[in-house]
């Protein structure tokens, strides 16, 4: 059970507390070998470090790709210490046990989330590294792996309390992280190449990630949750400054993710525009001549679920929309960039939180989501589908106008990131209803046209926004009553997929009604 650590392997890239452990280690009567950069940071500080090329007879070649790929220091992970033809080799050979790994591998994921060229990222393919932490962890009846850095004094104290043994318990579950890095690690390396070469998923695709937090919990107090960083090179929640404000919690997470990717539709350089999310669904979406009235016109749609909401915009965010969103409470702000100005009106709102990208993701690129199901792993590209002009098909005896035609595209855009089933009004660039995540597609109608009322009385309009718009529907309407209650609404234009099997009683309730309507060929379910 207990094992004496008498010769340890030494070989990180982030040399973090490496001499403070080489100390702690030398002070237990540890022998110490170490690679070429961090035998050179161990021996700075004065301490006793061999070089493992002096144990192997073998130089580092090719620029460091074989340094510790030699039987000696594989023999000496991976013998087992009471077998006695093992023993018998290590005699043969001249291998010495090695008790201890400390590893931490070349940075790929950072190179690669920086955008590192392609022979910049190949070369930080670590090889060596993940070799010797498979080997020790799988030997973990007798050695110890640490890949981590924050470990280092868990470790210190489990020496130090045993006289300088690990336990088999500990060594246990520092080998199940072991596999957990590695794993991480070429996930992050295969994960690379398919964003690399815009490739289909092959058989083993995986998702993997690093920790970058522990939430407080959950979707639930009682659910214990963390928030993974996966190394993608995309402007969004993962990588983004929390520049004011308290810990995201992971609802906040899930839906500033939501309204940043939402708001990435639209491009800046056509209109200013925000997105207000609740529960990973806008409330409220609009494009505008300024940001601040985009913002406004995005509120007007649902002021009262916006209370507490997550606001995305797409390009700096100014002062004068600062000014307007700090009326209200408002969890989250995520902006591409946010000027000195506005970020001082916001610290006035103490816990209104502030995240800055530095960009807009491409809501093109190629990517992956994951949903876990029992005893399985859903991965599927994210949607990136986007509709062009030229996918648009008109039905209806009538063409849509130019305005109605916008609308369209707009309402089509916005209704991709609202939950099946969603039906979303929109009318000169603003919603005017949605209607979200119903299990009937009329019930989302019939919400969406409700919510549009609410907002005019709310406002004090004469007539809900419905009058005149152009209604989206993300999925086809399998009949005609959720056409109709849209029509009802007052919808003039419609643009959904197209592709029921009843499209001709819907096509002809459409006409009757001289609406016109465009099938976009493209569904964008979202569960
Ligand atoms: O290029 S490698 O894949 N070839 C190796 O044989 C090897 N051995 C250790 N990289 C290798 N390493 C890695 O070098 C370790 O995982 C660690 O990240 C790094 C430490 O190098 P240095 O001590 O020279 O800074």
């Amino acid at each position: 059970d207990r094992i004496r650590i008498r010769t340890a392997l030494l070989s990180v890239s982030d040399k973090t507390g490496i001499t403070e452990l080489a100390q702690a280690l030398i002070e237990q009567g540890v022998k110490l070998l170490s690679t070429g950069g961090t035998h050179k940071a161990i021996a700075a500080a004065g301490l006793a470090v061999t070089d493992v090329s002096e144990v192997t007879g073998f130089p580092e070649i090719m620029d460091g790709r074989v340094k510790t790929l030699h039987p000696t220091v594989h023999g000496g992970l991976l013998a087992i210490r009471d077998d006695a033809e093992h023993v018998a080799a290590m005699k043969e050979h001249g291998i010495e046990g090695i008790d201890l790994a400390v590893i931490n591998l070349y940075p790929f994921e950072e190179v690669r989330a920086a955008g590192g060229d392609y022979p910049t990222t190949v070369e930080n393919i670590d090889i060596g590294g993940p070799a010797m932490i498979r080997a020790s962890a799988k030997n973990h009846a007798y050695v110890t792996t640490v890949t981590d850095p924050s470990d280092y004094p868990a470790l210190i104290e489990a020496l130090r309390s045993n006289d300088g043994q690990t336990v088999y318990a500990f060594r246990q579950k520092l080998a199940a992280k072991a596999y957990a890095r590695t794993a991480a690690y070429d996930t992050a390396i295969s994960n690379w190449f398919a964003e690399a070469l815009d490739i289909e998923i092959p058989r083993y695709r995986t998702i993997g990630g690093v920790l970058k937090e522990e939430m407080r919990y959950g979707e639930n107090p009682h659910q214990s949750a963390g928030f993974y960083v996966t190394g993608e090179n995309r402007p969004g929640v993962a990588t983004a400054k929390l520049l004011q404000g308290k810990q995201l919690s992971y609802n906040n997470i899930n839906d500033t993710d939501g309204a940043f990717e939402l708001i990435a539709e639209f491009s800046p350089e056509k209109a200013p525009a925000c997105a207000i999310i609740k529960h990973a669904n806008p409330c409220g979406v609009a494009t505008g001549p300024s940001l601040k009235d985009a913002y406004l016109r995005a509120l007007a749609c649902d002021s009262t679920s916006a209370f507490g909401g997550i606001i995305a915009v797409n390009q700096l965010l100014d002062a004068e929309t600062a000014e307007e969103i700090v009326k209200l409470f408002t969890e989250v702000i995520i902006a591409p960039e946010v000027s000195d100005e506005a970020q001082a009106i916001i610290a006035a709102k103490k816990n209104l939180r502030l995240l800055v990208t530095g960009g807009l993701p491409d809501p093109r690129s190629r990517g992956l989501t994951a949903k876990t199901v029992s005893g399985g792993l859903l991965v599927q590209t994210r949607d990136n589908g986007m509709v062009e002009d030229i996918d648009l098909r008109v039905v209806t005896k009538r063409a849509p106008t130019p305005t109605e035609l916008e609308d369209m595209k707009f309402a089509f855009k916005v209704a991709k990131h609202v939950k099946s089933n969603a039906v979303v009004y929109a009318k000169n660039g603003q919603t005017a209803g949605i209607g979200a995540g119903q299990m009937s597609r009329i019930d989302s109608a019939r919400i969406a046209g409700i919510k549009a009322e609410e907002a005019a009385k709310a406002m004090g309009w004469a007539e809900p926004m419905t009058k005149g718009s152009a209604v989206a529907s993300e999925a086809f309407f399998p009949f005609a009553d959720g056409l109709l209650s849209a029509i009802a609404a007052g919808a003039t234009a419609v643009i959904q997929p197209g592709g029921s099997m009843r499209d001709d009683e819907v096509i002809a309730a459409a006409d009757e009604h001289g609406v016109a309507m465009v099938f976009t060929g493209m569904r964008h379910f979202r569960h």
